[in-house]
C-alpha cells in the first residue's frame, strides 16, 4: 500500500503544471558535506563573487536554517531563450542585451510566488506543514539542492541542465517538516563536450563545474567600478550578465520556453538602444528596468556597459554624446568609462575632447583614464588606422 507521503508526493509533481512549475524533485535535508569541502577551497582560491551567503555552516546545513527539516522540495521554472521579432542593432542605432535571466519579471518574485503556491497546494493537505522558501538570495546553494533533488546535472559551464527543460531554468527550494522520499539525482552529464570551457571570453570557467568568478563577464556586468582594458573590450554589448557558457550549449539546442507569461520579454526593454541610456533618469530606468532582475545594483553598472558597449561598436555618431558624458556625468567612473570608449572609436573630436578633459578632470581614477585613453588614441594614429569605420564587436545578441 503505497503511504500518505508517497501519494502527496506523486500529486505534487501532478500538480506541478497548475502551480506554474515546470518540475519538482525532493532532496533529502542531510547537510551538504562535500559541497562544504568544495565551497572552503573555492573561497581558499579566492574564487567567490562576494554575492553568496557568507556563513559556509549555514550554506551546507538546513538544520541551522530550519528546526529539525525532513525534506528539501526543490522547484524548477523554466525560461525563454530567444527574442521575438528582435529590433535591430545597426549603425546610428546600436543597441546592448540583458542576460535571459533579466528578461521578463523579476524571477525572485515569480518564483517566490510559485513556491507560495505551492505551499498553499500542501497546506490545504497538511495542515501541520512548516517550510522556509528560498531563492537565489536564500543561505543554501540552489544548484546543489536541484542537483541532489535529480532536477538535473550539475554541468561543465556550473549550471544545473534538466534533461528536459535544458539549463534555462530558474532554481528555488523550501525546507520542509514533510517525511517525503528523496528522488535520485540524474543519470546524465556533460561526456566529452568541453564547448563552454572552450567558448567562455573570459578564461573564467578554469575547469569542469569551477568558475573563477571575479574573471566571470556576468559578475564584472554587475561590478560598480572602473574596469580593466581587457574586460570592457570581452563585455562586448552585454548590459548585464552572460549568457555564452548556455548558449553555446548542445543541451539547449531548439530549447525556448515561453509558457510562464511574466518571463517573456519585452524586445525593446531587453536589446535597448545605447544613446538614451547614457542620460536615463531615475524615474524612468526605475519605471522600464525596475521590475526586471537586472536593476538591484541600480542603473550605474548598466549605463557604465552601454558606453563600454558603443566604444566596442566603434560608434562613431555617438562620440557627442559620450563627450557629454566625459565632460558632465557626476559619477568619475562614467567620465573615465567614456573616455576609454572615445579612445576605442578614435578621431580627432575624440581626441581633442579628451585632450581638454584631462585638464579639468579632478578624480585621479578618472584621470588616469583619461591618460590611458589619450595615450592609445595617439598609438592608433601612430599605426594609421582609422578606427571610426572599423565595425565594432559584438556579442551575445539574440
Ligand atoms: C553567486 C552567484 C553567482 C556568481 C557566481 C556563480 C558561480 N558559478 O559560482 C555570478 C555573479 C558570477 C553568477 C552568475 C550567473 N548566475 Co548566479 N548565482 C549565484 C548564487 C547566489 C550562489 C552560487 C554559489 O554559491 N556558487 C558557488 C559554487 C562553488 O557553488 P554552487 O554553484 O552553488 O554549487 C555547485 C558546485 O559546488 C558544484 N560542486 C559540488 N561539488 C563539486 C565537486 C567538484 C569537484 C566540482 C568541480 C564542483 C562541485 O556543484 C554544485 C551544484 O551545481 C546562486 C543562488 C544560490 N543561492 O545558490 C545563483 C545561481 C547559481 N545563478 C544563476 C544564474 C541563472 C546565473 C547566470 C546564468 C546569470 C547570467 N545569465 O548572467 C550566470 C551563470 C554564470 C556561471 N557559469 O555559473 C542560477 C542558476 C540556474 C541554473 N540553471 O543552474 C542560480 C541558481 C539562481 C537561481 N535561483 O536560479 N551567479
Ligand atoms: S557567464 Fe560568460 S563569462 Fe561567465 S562563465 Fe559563462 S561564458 Fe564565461
Ligand atoms: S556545453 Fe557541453 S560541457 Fe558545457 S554544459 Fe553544455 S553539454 Fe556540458
Amino acid at each position: 500500500m503505497t503511504d500518505r507521503w508517497t501519494r502527496l508526493k506523486q500529486e505534487m509533481k501532478e500538480a506541478a503544471p497548475s502551480l506554474g512549475i515546470d518540475k519538482i524533485g525532493v532532496a533529502s535535508a542531510d547537510p551538504f558535506t562535500s559541497l562544504k569541502q568544495v565551497l572552503i577551497r573555492h573561497r581558499e582560491l579566492g574564487r567567490e563573487s562576494g554575492f553568496e551567503e557568507p556563513d559556509l555552516d549555514k550554506r551546507t546545513n538546513p538544520a541551522l536554517l530550519f528546526e529539525d527539516p525532513q525534506s528539501i522540495i526543490a522547484i524548477a521554472v523554466a525560461y525563454p531563450a530567444k527574442l521575438q521579432n528582435p529590433p535591430k542593432s545597426e549603425p546610428g542605432a546600436r543597441r546592448g542585451i540583458l542576460s535571459r535571466s533579466a528578461w521578463g519579471e523579476d524571477y525572485h518574485k515569480v518564483l517566490r510566488d510559485r513556491l507560495a503556491r505551492l505551499e498553499a497546494w500542501l497546506r490545504e493537505r497538511v495542515p501541520e506543514l512548516c517550510v522556509e522558501s528560498m531563492v537565489d538570495t536564500g543561505a543554501l546553494s540552489d544548484r546543489a539542492v536541484a542537483e541532489r533533488a535529480g532536477l538535473g546535472w550539475s554541468a561543465k559551464n556550473c549550471a544545473i541542465i534538466s534533461p528536459e527543460l535544458g539549463s534555462w531554468i530558474y532554481l528555488g527550494e523550501m525546507i520542509t517538516n514533510l517525511p517525503l522520499e528523496p528522488d535520485e539525482p540524474v543519470t546524465e552529464g556533460c561526456g566529452s563536450c568541453t564547448k563552454c570551457i572552450d567558448a567562455c571570453p573570459t578564461d573564467a570557467l578554469v575547469g569542469p563545474g569551477q568558475l573563477n568568478s571575479s574573471r566571470c563577464i556576468s559578475f564584472v556586468t554587475q561590478s560598480k567600478g572602473m574596469l580593466t582594458d581587457e574586460f570592457m573590450r570581452k563585455i562586448g554589448n552585454r548590459l548585464y550578465g552572460c549568457d555564452t557558457c548556455q548558449t553555446v550549449c548542445p543541451e539547449n539546442r531548439g530549447k525556448n520556453w515561453t509558457h510562464q507569461s511574466e518571463l517573456q520579454p519585452d524586445p525593446e526593454v531587453v536589446k535597448p538602444l545605447l544613446v538614451p541610456l547614457l542620460t536615463i533618469g531615475n524615474k524612468a530606468f526605475k519605471e522600464r528596468y525596475g521590475h526586471t532582475s537586472s536593476a538591484w545594483r541600480g542603473k550605474k553598472p548598466i549605463q557604465r556597459n552601454a558606453v563600454i558597449a558603443l566604444g566596442n561598436f566603434k560608434e562613431a555618431s555617438a562620440v557627442p554624446d559620450l563627450i557629454a558624458v566625459l565632460e558632465k556625468d557626476e559619477r568619475p567612473v562614467l567620465r573615465g568609462t567614456a573616455a576609454w570608449a572615445l579612445s576605442r572609436i578614435g578621431g580627432e573630436r575624440a581626441e581633442e575632447a579628451l585632450r581638454a578633459a584631462a585638464g579639468k578632470e579632478t578624480d585621479e581614477e578618472a584621470l588616469a583614464a583619461i591618460a590611458s585613453a589619450i595615450e592609445r588614441i595617439g598609438m592608433a594614429e601612430g599605426e594609421g588606422r582609422n578606427r571610426a569605420e572599423t565595425g565594432g564587436e559584438a556579442a551575445d545578441s539574440p
